[in-house]
């Protein structure tokens, strides 16, 4: 019955977080971009800069996190998959939690999507108390709404301590 095709997906828009802090993290990260926007479904809206964060949990090396916003035609599960995909594709072996790693994909945001499963919650349940990522965000979606909280990117940054996040320079 026509209407009733539960596979329709139409393009959504969607912001994923990156990070490293193993590695030559600047070109594992451009190289995650790149083989990302490889992806049939998957397009580029925006990237921001890449910052140097101190690490948030047990001490380890700083990192390297910025944010893309990409326009996609598929589930927020589907989405999910390709992220872990290509977290395994550059080595990333899962440890312990908060640990260092060579590549983190976080599923951020998926249009004013709320979504509470076991294996994944969007918006992204840590994103509002991140510097690390709500200062790459709001340079590309400052007016971005977050469903659970009802305010927008800009708002949310105003509320994090953003003195351990520092724009890398020439890149
Ligand atoms: N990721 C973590 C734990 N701590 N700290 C910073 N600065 N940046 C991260 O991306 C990060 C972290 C687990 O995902
Ligand atoms: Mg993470
Ligand atoms: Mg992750």
């Amino acid at each position: 019955m026509p209407g009733l095709d539960y596979t329709y997906t139409k393009p959504r828009r969607s912001a994923i977080a990156l990070g490293s802090n193993i590695g030559d993290s600047l070109t594992i990260l451009e190289a995650a971009i790149e083989t990302l926007l490889k992806t049939p479904g998957i397009l580029l809206e925006a990237r921001s800069n890449w910052y140097k964060t101190k690490a948030v949990g047990p001490p380890q090396p700083d990192y390297l996190n910025g944010c893309v916003t990409l326009v996609v035609e598929m589930l927020p599960q589907q989405l999910l998959e390709i992220l872990l995909g290509i977290e395994q594709q550059f080595g990333r072996v899962r440890q312990e939690r908060w640990g260092p790693r060579i590549l983190d994909l976080d599923l951020l945001l998926f249009d004013d999507f709320i979504v509470d499963t076991p294996n994944l919650q969007i918006p992204h349940p840590r994103m509002r108390d991140r510097a690390f990522v709500l200062v790459p965000l709001a340079e590309i979606a400052a007016d971005w709404l977050e469903p659970l909280s009802g305010c927008v990117i800009k708002e949310l940054l105003k509320e994090v301590d953003c003195s351990d996040v520092h724009l890398l320079m020439g890149n």
